[in-house]
């Protein structure tokens, strides 16, 4: 079937009136669609998505998904959105076929796609590529789940231009036909398991990334995780391995302290991994990663090495805010599960305050006393998970409670000594206490600026 005999005419509901669900129905519009818009939400709080909607002339309801979703030809629907939910039973039983965002998007797209999952670094290695890529002067669209909907961009994406998607496991829930030219699966350690109900399924969730890829496309994967070793996974793509020590079977890996790329049988240094500003072991995979992906596409060493040694991360992760007193502050919000927060130990060198929580996630926090060992100083449990935190951390190092972001970087500043760092590194989702991750963040920072501008004293810690 064409784009345009998929879209042209047809009926198409839109679940979610977020950024996803906006981009998909102006995209259906302006692909004469006639879409459909429908939120669970209340009317008052959507006032910039009506508004977006009514100037576009695009049909809407809210407050509630009534029946007239079930008149449609198809249904996109929002990430956020669980497929255990009311409204996605309705559709199921009247048969009718439901696609993510990033599927509708992929039908439209005449550019090359490169799609990036895992569990952690999705964001930081998405970046890197397209940063890597517009360097090496492609038309280069970053965009998906790190916030730009693939559906919002990808009509001004030409034939000879490249998207990097970051893709998460709820986008491809629902794929039918997407197909990157290179998919990346990271890393893969327990997430969203509220959400899939467990592990397996949620890797198998992940592993769609690649299951309509034929042999002339590209998996990349990481040889150093079980979860993403070349024999677990079912493809038809050729499969390409990177790693972070030295090892012959794979695309990308580090040798006497520099990354190397290995391509048409012989071997180009990369970078000294000193000279990759960004710091830890986990962006060493991230930055093997990036050069894996942007070599199928021809960019040559000279723009993977001046953009590793420029790139300066991303806001919201290990991100260093400031240095109080002798003692720093790192914000790490977007470490929403125990494995980021294991990483962000292993990446700062100085005993740490650490402060942790929100809304859980499910997965257990034990493997942090075994990471946090010999570093963590103390833990500030805030949020929904301060008890489990106290349960499950609590035996191990000293757990004390806060009521806010503000309350715990005060109370970590005051346990403090020169030379230590107070991390926001929280292993959990942050809704139960702001809007988003970085809401908290940014929560962070407000409590660090107010420290410097000396609206209050550094006691010193007793000895
Ligand atoms: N809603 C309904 N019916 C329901 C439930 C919800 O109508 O039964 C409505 C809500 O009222 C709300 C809308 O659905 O108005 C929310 O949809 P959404 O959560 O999908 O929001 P978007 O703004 O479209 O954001 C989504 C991704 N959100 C999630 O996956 C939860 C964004 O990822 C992504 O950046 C964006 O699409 C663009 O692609 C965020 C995220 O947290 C950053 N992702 C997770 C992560 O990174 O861990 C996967
Ligand atoms: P994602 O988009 O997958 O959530 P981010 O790049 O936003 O990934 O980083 C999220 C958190 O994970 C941050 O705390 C960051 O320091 C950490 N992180 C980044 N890359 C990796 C990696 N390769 N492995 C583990 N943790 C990582």
């Amino acid at each position: 079937m064409t784009v345009e005999e998929r879209i042209k005419g047809r009926k198409i509901g839109i679940i979610g009136m977020a950024r996803s669900g906006v981009a998909a129905a102006l995209l259906a519009q302006k692909l004469g669609g006639r879409p459909f818009v429908s939120d669970i939400g209340g009317a008052s709080n959507l006032a910039d998505q009506l508004q977006q909607l009514k100037t576009a002339g695009i049909p809407f309801e809210t407050d509630g998904h009534t029946d007239h979703l079930l008149d449609c030809d198809y249904i996109i629907i929002s990430p956020g959105i669980p497929l255990t939910s009311e409204i996605v039973g309705r559709i199921q039983k009247k048969g009718l076929p439901i696609f993510s965002e990033i599927e509708f998007a992929f039908w439209v797209c005449q550019g090359k796609i490169v799609a990036v999952t895992g569990s952690n670094g999705k964001t930081t290695t998405t970046t890197l590529i397209g940063e890597i890529f517009k360097e090496a002067g492609l038309k280069t669209y970053v965009c998906g789940n790190i916030g730009l909907p693939f559906a919002e961009v990808v009509a001004d994406i030409p034939p000879d231009g490249v998207a990097v998607v970051e893709v998460s496991n709820f986008q491809l829930e629902t794929i039918a036909d997407f197909k990157p030219q290179i998919a990346m699966i990271l890393n893969l350690t327990e997430d969203h398991l509220d959400r899939h109900g467990g592990f397996e399924e949620y890797k198998k969730a992940k592993y769609r990334i690649t299951e309509n890829q034929t042999a002339d496309d590209h998996l990349i994967l990481n040889r150093d995780d079980a979860n993403t070793k070349p024999d677990v996974i079912t493809t038809s793509a050729n499969k390409l391995l990177f790693s972070t020590s030295d090892s012959a079977a794979t695309a990308t890996f580090v040798r006497n302290g520099t990354l190397y790329l290995r391509r048409d049988g012989s071997e180009e240094d990369v970078i000294a991994c000193n000279d990759i500003l960004i710091p830890g072991p986990h962006n060493l995979q991230n930055a093997a990663a990036a050069a894996l992906a942007t070599s199928l596409l021809g960019v040559n060493v000279n723009s993977m090495k001046q953009t590793l040694s420029t790139f300066t991360g991303v806001e919201h992760r290990l991100e260093r805010v400031d240095n109080i007193a002798g003692i720093t502050f790192v914000n790490d919000s977007k470490a929403t599960n125990v494995d980021s927060v294991r990483f962000a130990l292993q990446s700062i060198p100085s005993p740490l305050y650490l402060i942790a929580g929100g809304r859980d996630k499910g997965a257990s926090y034990e493997p942090l006393v075994k990471h946090g060992r010999g570093k963590i100083k103390g833990i500030i449990a805030i949020g929904e998970a301060s008890e489990k935190i106290m349960q499950e951390l609590g035996r191990e190092f000293p757990v004390q409670f806060a009521g806010s972001i503000q309350e715990a970087v005060h109370r970590c500043f005051d346990m403090a000594y020169p030379g230590e760092t107070v991390l926001l590194s929280p292993a959990c989702a942050s809704f139960d206490m702001f809007e988003n991750f970085e809401q908290r963040g940014l929560a962070f920072k407000e409590a660090v600026r107010e420290l410097r501008d000396g609206k209050k004293n550094h006691q010193s810690p007793k000895v």
